[in-house]
């Protein structure tokens, strides 16, 4: 036995796991089951998070931005969205983006995290351009920008095909996407809170063009509202079947619903218990996606470390200028030195790396850190 773990009930999930295997709908319900040992679970998924990723721990130097919070969608969890004539409404103009991605490089960010609002006034051409400004002005910043949600609404504006919106936005230097707007994908729920968006389908059809393309994107999901073990499963398997045929999700991250503010702001947050058992459970299920990012952000930042130890290898980045969290009560800070982060890491047991948006390794140079270059490929798991 290489896993330490006593339950019977789990004898045969650990053997599939020891040996591999792939874990059924009854295995997640299994573990989701608040009556099997957290401990265990965790047990589980920390043995497939080290025969994946050894003892490395990942983080990036990032900064987000949030073009707009105007919005044409009331999804009931959503705390930052604006309609335009409230006070808090606001579209950045040219010279907010150029400052943000000025800062940004000053700061040694190799990502800038660009998902917003969807708003009704402004054309796709401001989108378009928008990326086009940052790539032209900071070559070298990665541009990780808009969920399936924005390029569906893109969709609409235009009547163009997905495929031609995600090349448009590659050829203006869009490197990667973001895995919102993925929520709860089981109809039951999404119907519920967040009725008009892109449904599953096309959340789907967006990332499996852009895997098609050779774009890599990130994949997500937001829990501890009105869904259950059974939704949840079902969204994990339904990621996992779409990373089969096509191999281009890179990391999953659990999105843990924060309440204040919403149109939900009756449901309580979810526990750091119900946390790390959502990210153990979406590493035993997701067997073949690569990471599994904890979120300090959301999760906070004692959870994010113990997260470390039950399937997660990634913390995101610093992170500055972060919205959609902040307006919906998240207490964490706006941002972590790169000394705090690695510091985080070390203190969980871990051994950081920064990586680039993509996990190549970056390398810095001690006499000036905001310069940056790849560093040797990281080599480990299966
Ligand atoms: O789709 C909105 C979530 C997402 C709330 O790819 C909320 O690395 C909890 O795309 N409580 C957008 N969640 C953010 C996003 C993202 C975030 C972190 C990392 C990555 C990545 C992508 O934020 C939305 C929704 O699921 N969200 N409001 C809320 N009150
Ligand atoms: Fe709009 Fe996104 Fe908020 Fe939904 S989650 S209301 S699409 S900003």
């Amino acid at each position: 036995m290489l896993i330490q773990s006593t339950s019977p009930s789990l004898k045969n999930i650990r053997d599939k796991v020891e040996a591999g295997k792939r874990l059924s709908l009854d295995d997640g319900l299994l573990l989701s089951d608040e009556k099997t040992p957290l401990h265990e679970v965790g047990a589980l998924a920390n043995f497939v998070r080290e025969r994946k990723n050894g003892n490395y721990a990942y983080y990036n130097i990032n900064t987000h931005l949030n073009a707009t919070n105007i919005c044409v969608y009331r999804c009931t969890f959503c705390a930052f969205r604006s309609d335009l004539r409230e006070a808090k409404g606001y579209a950045m103009d040219d010279a907010q983006v150029i400052a943000r991605g000025q800062e940004a490089v000053d700061n040694g960010c190799t990502e800038l995290h660009i998902v917003g609002g969807l708003h009704h006034q402004r054309k796709y051409e401001w989108y378009l351009e928008l990326v086009r400004l940052l790539h032209t002005n900071f070559p070298d910043l990665h541009l990780k920008a808009w969920t399936a949600v924005e390029i569906n609404w893109f969709e609409f504006l235009t009547k163009k095909s997905v495929r031609t919106i995600l090349e448009e936005m590659r050829e203006a230097g869009m490197g990667s996407m973001p895995g919102g707007g993925a929520e709860i994908f089981h109809p039951e729920v999404r119907s519920r809170i967040c009725e008009h968006k892109a449904d599953a389908s096309k959340w789907f059809e967006v990332h499996r063009t852009a895997h098609q393309m050779g774009v890599k994107t990130n994949c997500t999901m937001l829990y501890g509202h009105i869904e259950n073990a059974y939704h949840r499963i079902d969204h994990l398997i339904r990621l996992r079947e779409l990373q089969d045929e096509t191999n281009g999700f890179q990391v999953f991250i659990p999105l843990a619903f924060h309440p204040e503010n919403t149109g939900l702001s009756h449901i309580k947050k979810p526990s750091s218990l119900m946390d790390l058992r959502v990210m153990a459970v979406s590493r035993l299920m997701l067997d073949n996606i690569p990471h599994m990012k904890a979120y300090w952000i959301m999760l906070g930042i004692g959870t994010a470390q113990a997260a470390l130890a039950y399937g997660a290898d990634d913390l995101d980045g610093t992170v500055r200028h972060e919205l959609i969290y902040h307006d919906a009560g998240a207490t964490t800070p706006e941002l972590l030195t790169v000394d705090q982060i690695r510091r985080l890491i070390v203190e969980a047991g871990r051994e950081p790396v920064e990586r680039d948006t993509v996990y190549n390794r970056i390398e810095r140079d001690p006499a000036n850190p905001s310069k940056w270059f790849l560093g040797e490929p990281i080599t480990v798991g299966a």
